[in-house]
């Protein structure tokens, strides 16, 4: 029989009274101190006559005001900012010719996890807009134990080897100096040590592009960067990249949309996040592999242990072996958000490492950065680490540990316990690393397979659409204008000429650097003293495919319009039949349409049923929604078409590329924009039904809009 639901339906209109009545059981809950006592007064503290001083004893407000004098942690050192949700994965199939691991071995086996997306450089409290290379870290919590997938939206890394990382980080955060500029790697000691280490360059090309700027964490893609081992029953091994692949299709925003929604609503994602879940709209992402039999290591002329570089999905297809769905919100976000610690290193039987010098970095990093994140060995212990599959070892103490361990013994070997914990034979899922052959001298030296920096530099500039190549240029020319050293611009141009010649011409036109100096050779400066120049030259330097069209954020435009906000520009006297007709058929679709008003509260429709007003044009902006529609209805027209915060609304979608339908009267708020001015607006639908405004959202924004630009606002 099914439990009795026991939680109390919410009052509508809860009264003071009605919240004392608000627990899951349906009991009330009084406050306590932490120890459990019962709090009369909350409001004031204990004082030596009623205009006396306040009393060491009161033991209320010491406890009270302590536990909030600590409750800030330590912020992450890097990908502070961040937003997060739980939900499931599951297996397509059974994937055992590959790999052992449990959670991949059958159809239809579904894996509880926790996803957290996150931007590197900005902190806690930053803009989720910020040009940046977007965190995309997934906790599995499989029978066999946690497995973390702790990835990027962008395929590659600035670095080959993880001595680089504090280099790279202190180089990308605000200035030592003066802490400024947040969230932003348009400064100068970022493109200092950027316009020195020629390995960055692959990196700086997906930075500048859309990819850092996307519409919504549901619409970019995962990848796990370092190339991975999957192991077999048979201990065969095989190399593996992972790719996680929106369902939504890859989308983005304009750098002048991010600039606006930073001051609009900083927290964008993260609430897309949120009200896509609450809303039922739930983000889905498949989880592709790229897999290389052993034999084939030396087969690329690329190193596959090189981080800066991808397999071209045309040399290798990505196999799609399962999906992600995020359905569940977490309750609260510091206890789940905020403390989950995810680690590279966190293995399932099935899954393993390569040598790849920037991942076996990471492997020291991550538990390190926990123990001041989250204060002590036992963070493990925090209900959102905790495997769900049974954890015994030896390991006792430490600050803030929970468990109680029974018994006397804490020690291996023991009889005394009984031998337990014992150790796992590899048959009752034992983890055993791969035996793979090491015959080497210990040697501080980068490969030379890893010394081609420009070939998929090039690859990846000359695979984008032309709009894209257009936003890089001008993401470059942004970044490089706001540099204040004039040497670093001009260094940062003429390291460009070894990826594109167009490109740096651009880029230096927008800076007004004339001539191009190519930066003499060698170019790397990250060379240990005593360096043998020769020793840094590539071996190889070579293009398996001259183009890769699965580059460009285009070539996945994914399915419909689930989790998109359209705005409906409406106030009294609004077309009933049109409005209801639109309203109706985008909730089919999953999309949100709100209706913006010119006033706040509730507006009649032109049958003079009440509206429920969403936002004022005084609360939101264009930059907020994917496209807009303005239905007809004459009064409602009347009063908006005088609006000029109506007009520029209007005026400021279109110059975002976006979707707009004007039905009936509204062409007379049309006729006000400055987009009117074109005759041939590209993407402005006219008196049509919702089916063709669904059509023409699907496919994002209507980059053909030539004139987009030109609009003043
Ligand atoms: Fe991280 N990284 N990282 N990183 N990283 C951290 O760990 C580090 C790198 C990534 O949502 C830190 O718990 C080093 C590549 C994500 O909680 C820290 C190096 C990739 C997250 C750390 C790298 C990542 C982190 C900070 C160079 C993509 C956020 C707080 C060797 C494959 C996870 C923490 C979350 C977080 C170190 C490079 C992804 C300091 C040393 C490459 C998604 O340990």
């Amino acid at each position: 029989m099914a439990e009795k639901d026991k939680t109390p339906k919410k009052p509508d209109n809860p009264k003071i009274d009605d919240l004392y009545m608000n627990t899951e059981d349906g009991s009330t809950e009084a406050m306590t101190t932490n120890q459990g006592l019962k709090i009369n007064d909350d409001q004031n503290s204990l004082l030596a006559g009623e205009r006396g001083p306040t009393l060491m004893e009161d033991f209320h407000f010491r406890e009270k005001m302590t536990h909030f004098d600590h409750e800030r942690i330590p912020e992450r050192i890097v990908h502070a900012r961040g937003a997060g949700a739980h939900g499931y994965f599951e297996s397509y199939g059974d994937l055992s010719q590959y790999t052992k691991a449990g959670f991949l071995s059958e159809k239809g086996k579904r894996t509880p996890v926790f996803t957290r997306f996150s931007t590197v450089a900005g902190f806690k409290g930053s803009s989720d807009l910020a040009r940046d290379v977007r965190g995309f870290a997934v906790k599995f919590y499989t029978e066999e134990g946690n497995y973390d997938l702790v990835g990027n939206n962008m395929p590659v890394f600035f670095i080959q080897d993880a001595m680089k990382f504090p280099d790279l980080i202190h180089a990308v955060k605000p200035e030592q100096h003066n802490e400024i500029p947040q969230a932003a790697s348009a400064h100068d000691t970022f493109w200092d040590f950027i316009s020195l280490m020629p390995e960055s360059m692959h990196m700086i090309m997906w930075a500048m592009s859309d990819r850092a700027l996307p519409r919504s964490y549901s619409m970019m893609e995962g990848f796990g960067v370092h190339t991975f081992r999957f192991v077999n029953e048979r201990n065969e091994s095989f190399f593996v990249k992972f790719h996680w692949k929106p369902l939504a299709g890859t989308h983005s925003v304009t750098w002048d949309e991010a600039q606006k929604i930073s001051g609009q609503d900083p927290d964008f994602h993260r609430r897309d996040l949120w009200n896509a879940i609450e809303n039922g709209n739930y983000p889905e992402w498949e989880l592709g592999v790229q897999i290389v039999p052993e034999e084939d290591e030396h087969k690329f002329d690329f190193d596959l242990l090189d981080a800066t570089k991808i397999i071209p999905e045309e040399l290798v297809p990505v196999k799609l072996i399962g999906k992600m769905v995020l359905d569940t919100n977490p309750t609260n976000f510091f206890a789940e958000t905020e403390q989950i610690a995810f680690h590279p290193g966190h293995l399932v039987p099935g899954i393993d490492f390569t040598n790849d010098p920037l991942l076996q970095g990471r492997l020291f990093s991550y538990t390190d950065t926990q123990l001041s994140r989250l204060g002590g060995p036992n963070f493990n212990e925090i209900p959102i680490n905790r495997p769900i599959s049974p954890m015994h070892n030896n390991q006792r103490g430490g600050l803030m540990r929970q468990t109680i361990n029974k018994g006397q013994t804490s020690y291996h070997p023991n009889n005394l316990g009984g031998g337990c914990p014992f150790q796992a034979k590899m048959s009752d899922g034992g983890f055993v690393s791969h035996h793979e052959k090491i015959d080497g001298h210990k040697i501080r030296k980068r490969s030379s397979s890893f010394m081609d920096h420009f070939s998929q530099a090039k690859l990846f500039f000359e695979s984008q659409t032309k709009i894209e190549q257009e936003h890089i240029i001008s993401a470059l020319r942004f970044e490089l204008g706001k540099v204040e050293s004039e040497d670093i611009r001009e260094r940062m141009v003429g390291m460009l000429t070894y990826i594109d010649g167009d490109l740096a011409k651009e880029v230096a036109e927008g800076l007004g650097i004339n001539p191009i100096t190519k930066p003499k050779e060698p170019l790397n400066h990250s060379f240990p003293a005593d360096a043998d120049l020769k020793d840094y030259q590539p071996t190889k330097v070579s293009r398996s495919v001259e183009k890769s069209p699965a580059l460009s954020l285009m070539a996945r435009p994914g399915k419909g319009i689930k989790g998109r906000m359209i705005a409906v520009l409406a106030t009294d006297g609004v077309d009933a039949d049109s409005l209801g007709h639109y309203k109706s058929a985008l909730k089919k679709e999953g999309a949100e349409a709100k209706i913006i008003s010119s006033h706040a509260g509730s507006i009649a429709d032109s049958n003079g049923d009440a509206i429920k007003v969403d936002h004022s044009l005084l609360t939101t902006s264009s930059v907020l929604f994917d496209a807009v529609f303005v239905p007809g209805g004459s009064k409602s027209i009347k009063t908006l078409h005088k609006n000029p915060d109506a007009i520029r609304f209007v005026d400021e979608a279109y110059k975002h590329f976006k979707v707009i339908t004007i039905n009936g009267d509204a062409e007379k708020l049309w006729d006000m924009t400055y987009a009117s001015k074109n005759a041939n607006p590209k993407g402005v639908l006219f008196d049509q039904d919702a089916s063709a405004f669904i059509e023409a959202v699907s496919k994002h924004r209507v980059w053909e809009r030539d004139d987009a630009t030109r609009i003043p606002v």
